[in-house]
């Protein structure tokens, strides 16, 4: 099946919002096979946002991600990817769809409360990143069988 990257940035830590994101992914079907928090180093920070480090936004980018705790996650179903891209919403808050996180709870893009990866290549590679491959835990799920044909 396949997994997804996605991280709970820091304004969302800060402001309470981690059971309210972890419950819209959860109520979708995804399984969440790893979970933690933990600092983004500046080390982490450019190999994560590698295809960013020589855009004006970088440095801002950069601090944003590593000023206070993250929650990272790896969710798991049927278009993982995609279906975390369309939960989280459009970049740019002003452009998500009300009903998406970051068009419910934010309003720059800046401070976009929540990431996922974008395709399954760098799925794979985001939680090379951030996670070992004991702290990805495959189980059973039960629901999978009353969610997928
Ligand atoms: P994504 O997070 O939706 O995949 P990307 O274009 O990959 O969007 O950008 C990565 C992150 O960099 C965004 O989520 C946002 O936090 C930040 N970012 C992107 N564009 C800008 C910008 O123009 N100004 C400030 N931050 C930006
Ligand atoms: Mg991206």
């Amino acid at each position: 099946m396949e997994k997804t990257f996605a991280m709970i940035k820091p304004d969302a830590v800060q402001r309470g919002l981690v059971g309210e994101i972890i419950r819209r992914y959860e109520q979708k079907g995804l399984r969440i096979a790893g979970m933690k928090v933990m600092m983004v180093t500046e080390e982490l920070a450019m190999k994560h946002y590698a295809e960013h480090v020589n855009k004006p936004f970088f440095p801002g980018l950069k601090d944003y991600i590593t000023s206070g705790p993250v929650v990272a996650l790896v969710l798991e179903g049927k278009n993982a990817v995609a279906e975390v891209r369309k939960i989280n919403g459009s970049t740019n808050p002003l452009d998500a769809a009300c009903g998406t996180i970051r068009g419910d709870f934010a309003q720059e893009v800046g401070r976009n409360v929540v990431h996922g990866s974008d395709s399954v290549e760098s799925a794979a590679n985001e939680i090379s990143i951030y996670f070992t491959p004991e702290e990805v835990l495959d189980f059973d799920f039960l629901p999978n069988k009353w969610l997928y044909e």
